[in-house]
């Protein structure tokens, strides 16, 4: 742990404790994308959630009157930048999933464009993820996954699924694309769960 030390040299600067192990701070919000920006836009945009009951499906418009909350996120990617205190605005998934049955304990989400990565519901419910529509007070720009993207803040931001298309929920924890490619199953910064 470090310290604050006086004299002898000056003060050593403290570690920011929002910082998880390994992770640097940005100030700029890098675009990362394993492909092309789809075109989407907020009128063509569905929602599907699928359990082992069937499919529900959303407009923009019918997710948004679900409800739209204001959060304030630090967000950390795999490849070691942290962004803090991010404003966004989306809709918790605890009101998709509100009359919503499954068995199930795990889900993938799905994007437009193919991308697909896999999250326990646990990570997904009690106010942890969001569809986000918007962030820094703007509507999201396509390159950040405009015009609906999953935010889950508290686990890498590879799992934070842009130009989401829907969730369908799984028995079992089946990897997603990059955990296909190596990346953890779960993905905790704080644990420091990239690879495997
Ligand atoms: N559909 C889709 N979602 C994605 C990705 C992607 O390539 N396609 N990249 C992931 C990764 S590795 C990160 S770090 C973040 C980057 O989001 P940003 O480009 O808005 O910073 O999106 C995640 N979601
Ligand atoms: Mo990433």
């Amino acid at each position: 742990m470090s310290f604050i030390t006086r004299g002898f040299g000056g003060r050593r600067s403290e570690r920011d404790p929002r910082l998880p192990p390994g992770q640097t701070l940005v100030s700029d919000w890098p675009v990362l994308s394993a492909g092309p920006t789809p075109d989407v836009t907020e009128a063509d945009w569905r929602f599907t959630l699928r359990t082992e009951y069937g499919d529900r499906h959303w407009t923009a418009d019918q997710m948004r009157a679900l409800g739209m909350e204001d959060i304030t996120v630090d967000i950390h990617c795999v490849t070691h930048w942290t962004k803090l205190e991010m404003p966004w605005r989306g809709v918790s998934l605890d009101r998709i999933f509100a009359d919503v049955d499954t068995d199930h304990a795990f889900a993938m989400a799905h994007s437009y464009g193919g991308y697909t990565t896999n999250i326990p519901l646990d990570d997904l419910l009690d106010g942890r993820s969001w569809i986000a529509f918007e962030a820094d007070g703007e509507p999201l720009d396509p390159e950040h996954g405009g015009p609906a993207r999953l935010l889950v803040p508290h686990l890498y931001f590879w799992k934070s699924a842009k130009w989401i298309r829907g969730l369908t929920t799984m028995p079992r924890d089946d990897p997603g694309f990059w955990e296909q490619n190596g990346y953890h199953l779960h993905g905790d910064p704080w644990q420091e769960e990239r690879y495997w």
